[in-house]
């Protein structure tokens, strides 16, 4: 789903409404798709507030080799410290040529999607202690941590599922310390991959799980299920609470995740947020990388076909400033278009959604690499 910011050039033009986001748009795209509300309002109006002064683009976004791309607008640069300003729609400002080739080699086949699908599923922990790499999804609120859950999921199950609950909610839809062990295909064993779905980082100091809570669930301290309170932190009066953790029951890698179409608008106090969590997280051993989600929202062209996500601009410019954001290197960082409104399955999402595991699995190795002690030779 795709809505263009055209420039204005009727006398009464439609703004759309979806929580507190407000556009102004041309009829592009499916309202229907992101519950958009369409309100009338006078040229006036929109002369005197402008919500973005942007050149003129017109409407029509699937442009032959050109797609539109974002840049920090005065106003639209980091800053702002409320989940509201996070949530602005992305702001276009230019048209530039699509690359040429891709910059990261993917082959878009069924034959990688199944080999893909082999190499996640046959995936053992390198370690005799574990059967399962535990990986944590954190990032700010409706990145889209459990709407990847889900998409993987949906993968093996071969149908488009909801496993891991995903909602919009501007105080965060999950709560709780929830734990997902991937399923294979049917008739398959479970794989070697669970991914943990915790609440979303807020947009306060901490105002999510506080960064002693997150150090605890990377520790293996909090119990599966348990509710995140600013009021009572994780400690060992915590029901369920593990004294002490086994290899088994700690994180093995984090996969922060964040939304491409709203890199441009965190508050800035999210740098200083990663920044801390990368700090203490390497103090544990633990390797991270990151998830872009939400590039559909961001580049027109890949909205259309997955397979052009390493061609787009767009979605290379964005991939520069989550490194940014993160204090990452891009190549720690890989694209990935959740399933959100789609019913059916796509093959290109598909193996862009299982390079993203591959990815993630090669650095929870890592950490196993790390902490099996060396086998002794008699
Ligand atoms: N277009 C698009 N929408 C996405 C993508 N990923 C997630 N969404 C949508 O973004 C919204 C939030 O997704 P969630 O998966 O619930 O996000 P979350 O990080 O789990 O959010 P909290 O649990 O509230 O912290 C939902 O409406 C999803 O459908 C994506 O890649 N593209
Ligand atoms: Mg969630």
């Amino acid at each position: 789903m795709f809505t263009a910011f055209s420039g204005m050039q009727k006398d009464k033009k439609t703004r759309y409404t979806f929580g507190s986001q407000t556009a102004l748009t041309t009829a592009v795209g499916d309202k229907a798709d992101l519950n958009i509300v369409p309100v009338t309002v006078s040229s006036a109006e929109t002369t005197n507030k402008p919500l973005f002064s942007l050149p003129v683009v017109r409407p029509k976004v699937d442009q032959g080799d050109t797609e539109i791309s974002a840049s920090a607008q005065p106003g639209f640069a980091t800053g702002g410290s409320s989940t509201e300003t996070w949530n602005k729609p992305f702001p276009f400002s230019a048209i530039q040529p699509k690359l040429e080739s891709q910059w990261r080699e993917v082959e878009w086949t069924e034959e990688k999607k199944t080999s893909l699908m082999k190499t996640v599923s046959s995936y053992r922990p390198n370690c005799e202690e574990v059967t399962q790499a535990r990986v944590l999804l954190l990032g700010p609120i409706s990145s889209g941590k459990s709407s990847f859950i889900s998409s993987v999921q949906s993968v093996f199950s071969g149908r488009v599922t909801n496993r891991a609950m995903v909602g919009s909610s501007s105080t965060g839809f999950t709560k709780k310390l929830q734990s997902f062990n991937i399923r294979g295909q049917k008739g398959e064993d479970p794989t070697g991959l669970v991914l943990c779905d915790i609440m979303g980082l807020g947009d306060g100091d901490w105002t999510g799980p506080n960064l002693h809570d997150i150090l605890s669930v990377i520790k293996g301290h909090v119990p599966v299920g348990h509710k995140f309170s600013p009021d009572q932190p994780v400690s060992s009066d915590t029901m369920g609470y593990v004294k002490r953790p086994s290899l088994k029951d700690k994180i093995h890698c984090v996969a922060f995740v964040v939304d491409a179409s709203k890199i441009l608008n965190y508050p800035k106090g999210l740098t200083t947020t990663f920044q801390q969590l990368r700090e203490h997280i390497s103090d544990l051993g633990v390797h991270q990388v990151a998830l872009l989600t939400h590039i559909d929202k961001v580049s027109p062209e890949t909205a259309k076909d997955t397979s052009k996500v390493y061609k787009s601009r767009t979605v290379q410019d964005m991939m520069s400033k989550a490194g940014a954001l993160l204090g990452m290197s891009t190549s720690y960082i890989v694209p990935v278009k959740n399933y959100s409104s789609e019913l059916d399955l796509d093959m290109n999402t598909d193996v862009l959604l299982l390079s993203a595991v591959d990815h993630i699995l090669q650095y929870a190795d890592l950490y196993f690499q790390d902490n099996t002690p060396p086998k002794i030779m008699l």
